[in-house]
């Protein structure tokens, strides 16, 4: 009797261990279980390797975010290189009446070197026709080529590799006809022009197709030379943050643009290039990731949802080789994700997460956020002014602020006006929300 109850505890324990656990094919065990989530410790960002603290802006800005840079550099994305100095763009056309004469259309090949036949990326604008002067800009990369954002048949149809994707209308590894327009959900054309922003944006396949192999291809291949790095220096979220700066080199020399009020947005692996961008270019005035999870936005010494073992077995070519060293001690990473928020600092942050999106971890990104605070009041800057997670489709915050949306990982029209306002916000713009 003795025997069979403590067999029987025995298998019970198992059991609730096992619950709301999972094993990936991978041998990776997940955790989806608040109470099963163990302790752990966050460095603080405002600690200085000699002991001494940060206890103000300048030591900030001079000091301490230039070394926790180089910590997130070595141990996590690799090394950012500088831009290239014989850079061309060239504008392929311009179109005073698209939308239905809502706006402008514009596209530009940005030439990576002056080459005959230079490594580029396929840049697509759109900017209120209704601006009496240079307009503020959303900017970010997209999945599936610029066509596949918006219906409109002007747009150019991407020729680069692209995942297969059926429904997507890509196949044979190229977008199709087919594909126009099926990303259009994500992206609120319409709702940003008619609040008086521009959008920018560009495929993040230009840079480097998104599989293990896609380095050999993409600019970590391509521009070695001129970079002066070898590709293991990096991945492939390394070099989409890069094109991301390049984006912005075009902006700063469009009339139509006011450089310095540009948003720098992303979703999810997209949200990691954001957030590692706006870290290196202290251009983008504002910074949104949405849904960005593990390597992104959420705290990686959380056990919850993806892990950093995960995604580099995953991915393995997303991030740089060192951060592989992490898979089994994410308790060793020198920084965690809310050091890369405070790498914002003082610029506005808008963090968001999906209820139904648990892999991301969207306890652990509030928190990060949340654990950014402290370098914000450096500057005498307000956070999220809570403690605790708000309810869902409740927004808190001032400088830095966060919402959890109804709903699975996506980027919602939802997403989209809680980010326009913000902007309207913190620009001082009047609101021109219907
Ligand atoms: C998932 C990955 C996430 C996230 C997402 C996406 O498969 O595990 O980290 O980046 O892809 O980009 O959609």
């Amino acid at each position: 009797m003795d025997h069979t109850y403590r067999l029987l505890s025995f298998l019970f324990c198992i059991v609730f261990f096992f619950e709301g656990l999972e094993i990936t094919a991978q041998d990776i065990l997940i955790n989806q279980d608040e109470s099963k989530v163990p302790a752990y410790t966050l460095p603080d960002p405002l600690q200085r390797a000699d002991g001494k603290r940060v206890t103000d802006p300048q030591q900030w800005l001079h000091r301490q975010r230039a070394a926790l840079l180089k910590l997130f550099a070595e141990n996590v994305y690799g090394r950012m290189p500088v831009k290239p100095g014989n850079m061309k763009f060239k504008i392929t056309s311009v179109d005073s009446f698209a939308l239905g004469g809502s706006a402008i259309r514009k596209q530009v090949t940005i030439l990576f070197t002056n080459a005959a036949s230079a490594p580029s990326m396929d840049l697509l604008i759109y900017l209120p026709k209704s601006a009496k002067g240079p307009v503020p800009v959303f900017m970010g990369l997209n999945f599936y080529g610029n066509q596949t954002i918006h219906a409109d048949s002007g747009i150019r149809l991407s020729t680069r590799w692209m995942m297969n994707d059926e429904k997507m209308g890509l196949v044979n590894n190229r977008a199709t006809e087919a594909s126009r327009g099926k990303d259009a959900g994500k992206w609120a054309v319409e709702e940003i022009i008619k609040r008086g922003y521009g959008l920018a944006t560009a495929y993040y396949g230009d840079l480097e197709p998104d599989n293990p192999d896609g380095w050999k291809t993409g600019i970590r291949t391509t521009l070695k030379t001129e970079l002066s790095i070898h590709e293991n220096e990096w991945g492939a979220i390394g070099a989409w943050a890069w094109g991301l700066s390049r984006i912005m080199d075009y902006l700063e020399t469009d009339a139509d643009v006011d450089a310095k009020k540009v948003v720098i947005t992303g979703h999810s692996r997209l949200g990691k290039a954001c957030l590692w961008a706006a870290a290196n270019d202290e251009r983008f005035a504002i910074v949104v990731s949405n849904n960005s999870g593990e390597g992104g936005a959420a705290l990686s010494k959380r056990w919850f949802g993806e892990t950093i073992e995960k995604i580099n077995t995953s991915f393995p070519h997303w991030f740089a080789p060192a951060f592989k060293q992490y898979n089994k001690h994410p308790e060793k990473l020198p920084v965690d994700m809310h050091i890369l928020l405070a790498l914002m600092a003082p610029r506005p942050l808008y963090v968001a997460s999906a209820a139904d999106d648990w892999w991301a971890d969207p306890k652990g990104e509030f928190l990060s956020a949340k654990n950014a605070e402290p370098v914000y009041s450096l500057f005498g800057k307000k956070g999220l002014g809570v403690n605790a997670m708000p309810p869902v489709d409740h927004p808190v915050g001032e400088t830095i602020r966060y919402h959890i949306r109804t709903g699975k990982h996506d980027f919602t029209l939802y997403d989209w006006q809680q980010y326009l306002d913000f902007a309207d916000k913190q620009f001082g713009r009047s609101s021109k929300r219907q």
